[in-house]
């Protein structure tokens, strides 16, 4: 029998919103897809786009990452968690030599998630919102949900398992086309720990029942005969690695199964996730931050509003909190059975209780 008891289950099925392409924008632009790539993003659930970015555009956003780590390093330095800035390391080994000196750093800068300018200018580019354009129209909204993900090596907290991203977020979204891009700052394969998908795994138009927690992580997962059962794949005909060479990107629906596999490499694989929608629909972020408005048909001069993403008084972390706490609390954790309980979702009950919730 079906257990319907989780408040994230839902018999909601909406494959035309995942499988069907809008109309397409009259005029040309550059960064376009061609008709072929829009095709298998609605008909596969991701598209991979090679040669999409040039230098210039990543270029600016492996130097933030490395001004990141720089602070987060110098930070640690003075409050006396390492001994050493590892200086000597370059953008793919230093925050690596940094976990091994004071292992949880790595979900440490997670916590941080700063938005700078550099990923902004990413998140806005002209080329991708023209891209975006194709799969959600004229219209587009930035998801607050976005990722650095710095993926050191051989770690646990970083490999998240099997879901559809649709899991993360509040029901409402379940029928919300939420295109996602995932752009690595170096080449990725199956030894740096690209992704794995699940071909037409969004066809059916439907969320299957996730579980929580992976591992000591945070990451809910939907377990491999759930999703044969529920979303009808079959689980050996339809998975493919997806490398993705730098200057490309992965697009992929929040419908479509996927996780990423564990960096076998001794280099940190440093991606960026970033993700829009229509303006009209909900974002489903439990009240924590709205989306921001990029592109409007009606005011093709629109200025970008950061302050729309500013979180509200509604937090995902206590703001008192030693800032070196290592766990997640994260409030999907209220949508799935916890199957396994671990330190992430304990502090998540604690939380709970707490007057910002
Ligand atoms: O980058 C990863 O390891 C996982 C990314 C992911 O699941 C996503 O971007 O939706
Ligand atoms: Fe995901």
């Amino acid at each position: 029998m079906e257990d319907k008891s989780y408040p994230g289950w839902s018999d909601e099925s909406n494959p035309a919103v995942f499988t069907k392409m809008p109309e397409q924008p009259k005029e040309k632009k550059p960064g376009h897809l061609s008709g072929d790539q829009i095709k298998k993003f609605f008909h596969e659930g991701f598209v991979v786009v090679e040669d999409f970015f040039s230098p210039e555009d990543l270029q600016p956003c492996r130097d933030a990452v490395e001004k990141l780590v720089d602070e987060f390093a110098q930070n640690l330095h003075r409050k006396g968690k390492i001994q050493s800035l590892h200086k000597d390391k370059g953008l793919f080994q230093r925050l690596g030599a940094i976990e091994n000196e004071f292992p949880g750093s790595t979900i440490l800068t997670i916590k941080q998630s700063r938005l700078v300018q550099e990923f902004k200018d990413l998140w806005t580019n002209e080329r991708l919102l023209n891209a975006v354009e194709q799969l959600i129209g004229p219209n587009i909204m930035g998801h607050p949900v976005w990722n650095l993900r710095y993926k050191t090596p051989q770690n646990e907290a970083t490999t998240v398992p099997w879901h559809q991203d649709a899991a993360y977020l509040e029901n409402s979204t379940y029928g919300v086309l939420q295109p996602a891009a995932w752009i690595p700052l170096l080449d990725t394969n199956e030894t740096t720990g690209c992704m794995e998908m699940i071909v037409g795994g969004h066809r059916s138009g439907r969320v299957g029942k996730h579980t929580c927690c992976w591992a000591d992580t945070w990451y809910v997962i939907l377990p491999e005969d759930e999703m044969s059962a529920a979303l009808g794949v079959d689980m050996e005909r339809d998975r493919r690695i997806c490398p993705v060479p730098y200057g490309g990107m992965l697009l992929l629906n929040n419908l479509v199964p996927h996780r990423s596999l564990p960096n076998l490499s001794t280099d940190i694989r440093w991606s960026l996730d970033l993700r829009w929608q229509a303006p009209n629909k909900p974002v489903g972020f439990y009240g924590i931050r709205q989306g921001v408005l990029m592109r409007s048909a009606k005011d093709p001069d629109l200025k970008v509003n950061w302050d729309e993403l500013q979180e509200t008084e509604k937090k995902l972390y206590d703001p008192d909190v030693d800032e070196f706490d290592t766990t997640m609390p994260s409030p999907w954790m209220e949508k799935w059975e916890i199957t396994h309980a671990n330190r992430h979702t304990a502090r998540f009950l604690e939380y709970k209780l707490k007057p910002w919730n």
